[in-house]
Order: C-alpha cells, then sequence, then structure tokens
C-alpha cells in the first residue's frame, strides 16, 4: 500500500488569541426560502473547529459541512502539490467520485486563495446546510457559530416564501495596493452555463473560482434572468454591478425592496459604515425607468415599479461608490409582493383598539382592526397580509401606558392650538411641508414637565423639532436630535426630547415641526406630555457568554436613564438553568456601566443555553423590572460605537480546550482502490439540529424604556388572534 498524499499542514492554534472569541462578519447567501435546504458561507475570526451554527426559531436546522481556514502561502504550496499527485493518477482512478470531489475542492481552495485578503476578520470560511422546514415562520432570525473558543455574534438570516437566486460566494477580495488597483477587483470568469429549466434555484451568473488576472469584461456581471416573484442573493465585489432581466406585464405594480444594511447594520473599516446599495431599473431600450439609493432615511433602497409595457426589464445594483467585498452582501425581494411603507396611528395606549391605517404597495387591505390584544409597553412589530397571501416587512408600532389621543387638524398656531391634558401620548402627522401641529397645556409654576417625540424610532422620517412657549409666544425651551443610546441602530438621532419647568402658572404651547420643513401622510409621529416618568434601560454586552468548565464569566451591562432616573438597579438573572448563577450586583445612581460575574457549576454544554438578566429598581414606591436586553457593541467606519440590541443572550459551556499546539489536517487520498476515500476532512463538526434551546418569550420594555428592537429576531410571535387574516405582531428587526 502506497500513500500517495498527506498534505496541508494546518497551524491553527497561537498561544496568544486564547481570549479572543469568535467572530463573523457575513453569511451568504443571508437567507433562504421554507421548504429548501441552503448552502450558505460564513466568513468569521477565531471560529476555527466550528461545532455548530445555531439559527433561531423553529423549523430551522443547520449542519457545518466544509471549513476552510485562511492559508499562508507555504499551505497552499502544499495543497498545489498534492493536487499534482492526485493528477497522476491513472484516469480511472480520478473518476471516482471520491477523488474528483477531492480534486475539484483543492483545485477551488487553490485557485480562489488569496495571498492578501482584504479583510482578515472573515478569511476564514465555514460551509454549511441550512434545512428549512416548509412550515418555518418566515421572517428574521439570528445565526451565530459555535466554536472550539464560544459563540460568534449574530448575524441576520432570512426565512423566505418565494423562490430564491444567489450567485456562488464570492473568492476573497484582494487587499488594494495603491498602483495595482486592478488587482484587487474581483476575479470572475465570463458566461457560465445556462441553468437548466428545473435548476433555476442555482444561480450562475457568476462560476465559482477562476485564478486569471482581471480583465475589462470581469467588471460587470453577467446578467441573470430571474422569474418573478423572487429573492434575488448578492454580494457587491470592487467596482462591480450585478444585473438581473426578467419579463413583466403592463400594470404590474413591481416592488423591488432591497436588504443590505438591515443584514450587517455596521462595517467597522468602511466609510460611512455600511454597504450602501444603489438599484436602478431599465426598459428593453436600456432607459432608467425607476431609481432609488435610499428609502427615507434608511440606506437600503426600495422602490415602486409600475410597469408601463410588457416587456423585458433589468435591474441593476451597485454600491453608491463602487466599493464591495464579500460582506457587501444583499437580498433583493423583487415582484408584486406586499410592502408596507406607513402606519397611522403608530401607537396606541394598553388595553386601547384602534383600527390601523397601512399605506404601501400589493397589499390585501389597508385598514386593519387593531392587532395587539393586551399587549405589553413596548415596541411591537407588526406584518400584514399581501394579496397571494404573503407577508409584508415589518413596521413598529409602540404600546404605552399612558392614554393617546390623535391631533385634530387644523392645529397650527397658538391661536388653534389642540387642547391636552397631560399625561397623554399624541398620534399625530406634520401633514405637509408647511405644517406645525401646537398643543396647548397647562403649566404650574415649576411644574417639572418633559416632552419626547417617537417618530424616527418608530419610522418615521420626520425629522421632529419642538418648542414650548408661553402664551405669548415667547419661548420656554425647545429640542431638536436627542441621541438614544437605546436605540443603537440609528446613527441620525433625529426624535427631540425636552426636560424643563414650567416658569409660572397659566398656559404654555408646544409646537411640533419637521426641523428640515418637509412633511406628508408618512411623517408621523408619537408626542408624550407630562410629568417625568423616571426608568431605565439595560443593555447586556456582549450578547454571549463562554464558560470554561466549572468557572465564570463576566459581561457588561449598560444603563440608560430616562426622564432624570437616578435610582439603584439591582440585576439579577431570570429563571437561570440550576447550575448558572450570577453574584449579586448592582448599579449605582452614577453608574453607567457595571461587570457582572456569572458561575456555572456545568463542565460542559452541547447547546447554548438561553439566559437572561434583568434589572429591578424602586421609583417613588413603583418597582420597575427591566430585560436587559443582549447586544454588541459595534463600530462603524473606524471610529463610533453602537449597541445593536440581539434577540438573545446565549451562553455555553466549553472543556479547556487543549493545550495550544500545532494541529496538523490532511486532505487524505487512499492508497488501496478499494478502500473507501474519505472525504477532505474538516475539523470535525458535529452534526447540529436547531442547537439553540427555545428563546425566551419575548418582552418588551415599558414604553419608558425605549424598547429597542433586536437586530435580528428570534422567531416571529404566532399571530395573536387565530382567524387569518390577521395582522400578526412579533418582535423583529429594523
Ligand atoms: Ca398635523
Ligand atoms: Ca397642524
Ligand atoms: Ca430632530
Amino acid at each position: 500500500m502506497r500513500k500517495i498524499g498527506i498534505i496541508a499542514a494546518v497551524v491553527v492554534y497561537a498561544a496568544a488569541v486564547h481570549a479572543q472569541s469568535p467572530y463573523v462578519g457575513f453569511v451568504y447567501p443571508a437567507g433562504g426560502r421554507k421548504g429548501t435546504t441552503a448552502r450558505i458561507q460564513i466568513g468569521g475570526q477565531f471560529v476555527e473547529g466550528p461545532r455548530a451554527v445555531a439559527i433561531s426559531g423553529g423549523g430551522i436546522s443547520a449542519r457545518v459541512v466544509e471549513y476552510n481556514k485562511r492559508m499562508n502561502p507555504q499551505e497552499v504550496q502544499l495543497l498545489r502539490e498534492q493536487l499534482a499527485e492526485l493528477r497522476k493518477l491513472p484516469p480511472e482512478r480520478q473518476a471516482e467520485p471520491t477523488i474528483t470531489n477531492l480534486i475539484r475542492r483543492i483545485t477551488k481552495l487553490v485557485d480562489e486563495w488569496t495571498d492578501l485578503p482584504q479583510c482578515d476578520s472573515f478569511a476564514n470560511l465555514i460551509v454549511a446546510e441550512v434545512a428549512i422546514a416548509s412550515n418555518a415562520p418566515p421572517g428574521p432570525r439570528e445565526l451565530r457559530v459555535v466554536s472550539a473558543r464560544g459563540i460568534s455574534n449574530p448575524l441576520a438570516f432570512m426565512v423566505g416564501e418565494l423562490p430564491e437566486y444567489g450567485a456562488p460566494p464570492m473568492p476573497a477580495v484582494r487587499r488594494a495596493i495603491l498602483g495595482k488597483e486592478g488587482e484587487s477587483l474581483r476575479r470572475r470568469p465570463k458566461a457560465a452555463p445556462a441553468p437548466s429549466p428545473a435548476d433555476t434555484m442555482t444561480m450562475t451568473m457568476m462560476a465559482a473560482g477562476g485564478g486569471e488576472a482581471p480583465t475589462a469584461s470581469d467588471l460587470d456581471d453577467d446578467e441573470l434572468a430571474v422569474t418573478l416573484p423572487c429573492v434575488i442573493n448578492g454580494q457587491i465585489g470592487p467596482g462591480t454591478v450585478d444585473r438581473f432581466r426578467f419579463e413583466a406585464r403592463k400594470g404590474q405594480r413591481l416592488v423591488i425592496a432591497t436588504q443590505a444594511r438591515e443584514l450587517i447594520p455596521y462595517i467597522a473599516d468602511a466609510v460611512p459604515g455600511w454597504f450602501q446599495p444603489v438599484v436602478a431599473v431599465y426598459d428593453a431600450a436600456g432607459r432608467e425607468v425607476a431609481y432609488n439609493d435610499d428609502f427615507r432615511f434608511r440606506p437600503d433602497p426600495v422602490l415602486v415599479f409600475e410597469v408601463p409595457a410588457d416587456g423585458v426589464y433589468r435591474i441593476a445594483i451597485h454600491d453608491a461608490i463602487f466599493r464591495g467585498r464579500e460582506d457587501f452582501v444583499y437580498r433583493m425581494t423583487v415582484g408584486e409582493v406586499p410592502f408596507v411603507a406607513s402606519i397611522f396611528p403608530p401607537g396606541a395606549a394598553v388595553g386601547a383598539r384602534p383600527d390601523v391605517e397601512i399605506g404601501g404597495w400589493n397589499l390585501e387591505r389597508t385598514r386593519w382592526e387593531f392587532p395587539l390584544r393586551d399587549a405589553e409597553p413596548g415596541i411591537h412589530y407588526l406584518d400584514f397580509p399581501g394579496r397571494g397571501g404573503l407577508r409584508s416587512n415589518r413596521v413598529p408600532f409602540a404600546i404605552d401606558e399612558w392614554p393617546d389621543v390623535l391631533e385634530a387638524e387644523s392645529n397650527s398656531s397658538i391661536a388653534q392650538a389642540q387642547a391636552l391634558q397631560p399625561p397623554a401620548v399624541v398620534n399625530g402627522r406634520i401633514d405637509s411641508a408647511a405644517d406645525v401641529d401646537v398643543f396647548r397645556v397647562e403649566g404650574t409654576a415649576g411644574g417639572a414637565f418633559v416632552v419626547e417625540t417617537w417618530a424616527r424610532r418608530l419610522d418615521s422620517p420626520l425629522d421632529a423639532f419642538v418648542k414650548i412657549t408661553d402664551a405669548a409666544g415667547a419661548a420656554v425651551a425647545f429640542g431638536d436630535d436627542w441621541e438614544d443610546l437605546a436605540s443603537g441602530l440609528n446613527t441620525h438621532h433625529a426624535d427631540a426630547y425636552i426636560a424643563t419647568a414650567f416658569p409660572s402658572n397659566g398656559v404654555y404651547f408646544v409646537h411640533l415641526r419637521d426641523a428640515q420643513h418637509r412633511g406628508g401622510p408618512e411623517f408621523t409621529y408619537r408626542l408624550r406630555l407630562g410629568p417625568p416618568r423616571p426608568d431605565f434601560a439595560l443593555r447586556a454586552e456582549p450578547s454571549r457568554l463562554a464558560f470554561r468548565g466549572s468557572s465564570t464569566a463576566q459581561i457588561n451591562v449598560h444603563v440608560l436613564r430616562k426622564d432624570g432616573f437616578a435610582g439603584r438597579i439591582d440585576l439579577r438573572l431570570q429563571d437561570p438553568p440550576e447550575e448558572v448563577s450570577m453574584q449579586p450586583a448592582s448599579i449605582t445612581g452614577t453608574q453607567a456601566m457595571v461587570r457582572v460575574t456569572l458561575r456555572t457549576t456545568l463542565t460542559g454544554t452541547n447547546e447554548p443555553v438561553a439566559l437572561r438578566i434583568v434589572g429591578v429598581a424602586t421609583n417613588e414606591g413603583r418597582v420597575l423590572v427591566r430585560p436587559a436586553i443582549p447586544a454588541e457593541d459595534r463600530m462603524q467606519a473606524f471610529f463610533w460605537r453602537h449597541l445593536v440590541p440581539a434577540p438573545t443572550l446565549l451562553a455555553i459551556v466549553m472543556n479547556p480546550p487543549p493545550p495550544p499546539k500545532p494541529v496538523m489536517t490532511a486532505f487524505a487520498a487512499p492508497a488501496a482502490p478499494q478502500a473507501p476515500v474519505p472525504t477532505p476532512p474538516t475539523p470535525t463538526a458535529p452534526a447540529v439540529t436547531n442547537a439553540l434551546p427555545p428563546p425566551p418569550p419575548p418582552t418588551n420594555a415599558p414604553s419608558a424604556a425605549p424598547a429597542s428592537p433586536p437586530a435580528t429576531a428570534g422567531g416571529p410571535a404566532p399571530s395573536p388572534a387565530g382567524a387569518q387574516p390577521v395582522p400578526s405582531a412579533g418582535p423583529a428587526p429594523k
């Protein structure tokens, strides 16, 4: 028996990196259709020994099938030598499926290898298969990698209802070098064979691999034909434009909704800090017939295209300044699909049941009975049925303990001001660019008074500007932009907040308008007026804990104080597993953050365990219990930091890994013809099925603690009322 190949020594551990926890930078495709199995690629760092890909929510399971560590030149050379050995085998041996597969895999690794990947933090690649049950609830999930070092940050993974198209993952983009920028353009071979009709799920826009030097023809993708409605998955490479061709009929109202920043909200080493897609539609003659770069204040384009005539049209998508790399991932839904662009009122009082009116496209109808029965205070997310039974995107809806009222026009001057009896929440709109909404309240000398708008934090384009005047029109206080640290996905904190005291007894006026003098039916708001309502919100960061067996781990708890709350907050674990405890911890009135220590007596867990930390405080005899919403500290554009909420706080207990030492992995080919040839080994990953325990029931922080939506949601909540069709509600990302 002659051994013909053992190669590829791979050194995976370095002594210094023990404390570094797994990080994932992208998943592609960032979703899949229910009832299918998707093959996904995840790029990360410190993810060696991937044990599982954990995806939240029901009806979905993932299995790691491949791990490709970033290789150094020596390792690639060894692979090349092994490839040469394999190619010396007699043709009949090479034709054996296992050998063929081995050759194909090594060829791909060698061809796609780049000596200088643009981003090290996602240069290690995990390939996983995700099986999505046909009854899996559509919507956003969170995806994490469990590796020998712990649990990674979450990424968004969407379960869709429509047929999906998606190119193979793009090879790593090479770092641009001054004077040789062309070398970092995406290498992409032309003209892959057309898909068979039965194989429309397979994208052939670009074939994988290809090591040739880039040419001009590589800059643009070959156009791919798609059939609507569908979801298109893509990754944008440097300087590239992805193009898609489809047929449409006159009169169709096509929604083209892009998700990019919604998938990866912040990119640390890119300015402005996210992929900024631009989408255009062209007719058969090449004329641009629709275009969008931002949907209102959001960088993810959404456009509606009313088809003027039967024919062939094309969609093009690229980055606004033609950047691109592996984490410039998008999903684009195209078709006569429902899209909700506005909802009014944007919230309600606990126990109230107003009808809601929705605006948008391809909706089954625009007026609905209030869908949330007995909902807790906080921000809830609603979707609505569209034509053909599809569910729409999700829109936020606020529930508050205070009574609410509708604004009544005309109320645009002191003379016409609408009288209010605080405490109250007004649901209103800045109806036009010229609109000002003025409300009259009675003030008592020295009486503390808070005015807060909830508009941008409810996805309204309104940039609120609030002014309080006395009866003579003299300004008492004003507010424009107020930073809410609990709103980690917002970069323009456009909502206004004023905490003041009335200088004397009398009548006062609260004036609200758009700071940029814009308006329209979608410029909705909720305006909270009344005495201070001291409260707090908590963030537990990061959203994961890795214990070594029977030991401790630490996590930061940040506090965000509301309306001057300065009391002590005691922290505790809510319904923890018996084997996990938290050392007594509290946050004093002057602290912004504490580091708390958790302990476990477990020596190991097979699956991540969900934990919940809550804070308890007393304010004027009232007990406040608020969840510490899990969050990740994300950097934007090299500088800004944001606490981005995550759906779950996951913990894992690991047996201490072996002492750091080089680990050999090898691609081994068999010696004897009859011996079964193993598939190329990957650091073995036990097949993991739905490794997450059910997430804790969704809880919404009461309105005084603005409950930011999770960055990615654990499964959607069931429809509140059994009967169909009704809008459904659940925590969801924005
Ligand atoms: Ca108005
Ligand atoms: Ca008005
Ligand atoms: Ca503002």
